[in-house]
Order: structure tokens, then sequence, then C-alpha cells
């Protein structure tokens, strides 16, 4: 009995071996979890739930088959699918969760989050963030006309990049403090993350005792997951 966590696997056409390697997932290890969860950035990058790409139909097929087979499959939003929405969910049997969650996994607590607003030495970002996040930008870029979001999108990738190769190792990861915040406001010494595609588990202090950050890697040239059981918590690379 296990429950598997995923992040960061930035599918795309242009990089047909990541989905490959995640369908393969889906019919095999995901097979025998008790549940998995997605913790963003699942696409390299998400316009809409009406983009007609088919490897989004392939996608949602395939994990819509692991959740008809009994597994429940559960998303929560990362910075380059902020705006993967119902219709989405419902295709895939995904059930969207909020940003940040505390689940009780066989009466251990774990926090799960994108692991993107933890990274508060990054100010560029968090003010990029709190731009795109709000609601009736959101409304008014999902009305314009697919071509002009795919421009939107292709520009704003293409500033990240740039503005990425001028920040600091530093400032695109987590900040400590506010790890440890998170932590202590839900009371958990538990966390599990992506963004940072740092693949670690890092021992701390919270609530006055031992914790773990545990982050999941980008799925590269090999996927990575985290796997939680009643007696372990294990983060492993496996080739696609
Ligand atoms: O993604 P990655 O790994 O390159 O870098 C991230 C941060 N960048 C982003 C931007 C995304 O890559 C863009 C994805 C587009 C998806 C779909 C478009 C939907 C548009 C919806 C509009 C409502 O997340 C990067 C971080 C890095 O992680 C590490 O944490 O540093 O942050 C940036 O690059 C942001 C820049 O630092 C700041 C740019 C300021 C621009 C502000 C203008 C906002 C105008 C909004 C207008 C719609
Ligand atoms: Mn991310």
């Amino acid at each position: 009995m296990a429950t598997l966590f995923i992040a960061d696997l930035h599918l795309c056409t242009e990089e047909p071996a990541i989905t490959a390697g995640f369908l393969r997932f889906l019919s095999g290890e995901a097979r025998q979890a008790d549940a998995l969860y997605i913790l963003g950035d699942l696409f390299e990058a998400w316009i809409g739930d009406d983009d007609p790409n088919p490897l989004h139909q392939q996608i949602a097929a395939a994990i819509k088959a692991l959740a008809d087979s009994g597994i429940p499959c559960f998303f929560i939003h990362g910075n380059r699918d902020f705006l993967l929405g119902k219709r989405f969910a419902r295709e895939s049997g995904m059930t969207l969760l909020p940003q940040e969650k505390v689940l009780d996994l066989y009466g251990r607590k774990v926090l799960i989050m994108h692991g993107d607003t933890l990274c508060t030495d990054d100010t560029g970002y968090q003010a990029f963030r709190a731009k795109v996040h709000q609601p009736w930008l959101q409304t008014l870029f999902l009305a314009l006309p697919l071509f002009i979001r795919q421009r939107i999108a292709a520009k704003m990738r293409a500033n990240s990049k740039a503005a990425n190769s001028s920040k600091s190792l530093e400032i695109m990861d987590v900040n400590p403090q506010a790890v440890v915040a998170e932590m202590e406001k839900h009371q958990v010494q538990w966390l599990i993350h992506g963004h940072t595609h740092r693949p670690a588990v890092h021992k701390l202090t919270a609530n006055k005792q031992p914790a773990f950050r545990v982050v999941l890697g980008a799925w590269h040239t090999e996927g990575s997951m985290v796997k939680v059981t009643r007696d372990n918590v294990e983060l492993i690379a496996f080739p696609f």
C-alpha cells in the first residue's frame, strides 16, 4: 500500500520520451498505488482547457484509465499549468486540490504543494505570480483567441528564461523561513513539493521537532516520484 507523488513532468509534444515514460508509469507502478498526487507542472505550459493539442487528450485518457481502475488521482496547479481547469479535470478524472493541502497518510500528516510559493526571495516571480493569479486577468486571457494566447505564453516563457539566467540559484530556491512558517502553520513534520527541480530530502526543525522536506525531481532524462507507505517516505528516481 503506497501513495505516490510526482511533479514537474513539463509534458509537451517536443519531448515524446517524457510522455512515453509517464504513460508507462500510469499503466505500471501507479496501478498498485492507493492514490496518485500530481503536484503541478504536469504540462510545459497550459493556455486553456479548449486547446485542441492531441497530447492533452492522450494524457487525459491515460490518467482517466488509472482513475477508472479505482486509483484516485489529484492535481495541484504549478506555475506553468495554473490555468488547468474543470474541463480537463473532468476529462482526466482528476480532482483539483487547493494550492496547499494537508493529507493524513497512514497516520502521518503530510503537507503538499507545488513549491513556487516557498520561493519568497524571488520577488520578481512573486510579483508576476500575484498578477497572473488575478481571476479577472485569467478570465480575460482565456477569452482571447487561441493563437494570441499561444503568442503570449511563448513570450512569457522567453521572458522567464531570460530572467532566470540572471538570477542566482539561492534566489530561485525555497526560503528556509518560509518553509518553517508553512510547516508550523499547518502543524506538520513532513512537506512534499516540486518546482525547484532539486530532488532531495532535507532535515530541519519545525514545531520544535525534527521535520523533513522532500523535493521531487523534474522529469528530464528519468522519472522522479515520492512513495509514502506506512513505514517509509522514499524519493525514487527511475528510468523512463
Ligand atoms: O517557469 P520557469 O521554470 O522558467 O521559471 C519559473 C518562473 N517563471 C514563470 C513564468 C512561466 O514560465 C510562464 C508560463 C506561461 C504559462 C501559460 C500562460 C498563461 C498566462 C495567463 C495570464 C493570465 O513561472 C520564474 C522563476 C522560476 O520559476 C524559479 O522559481 O524565477 O519567474 C519569472 O521568470 C518571472 C520574472 O522574474 C518576472 C517577470 C515579470 C513580468 C511581470 C509582468 C506580468 C504581466 C502579466 C500580464 C498578463
Ligand atoms: Mn514549477
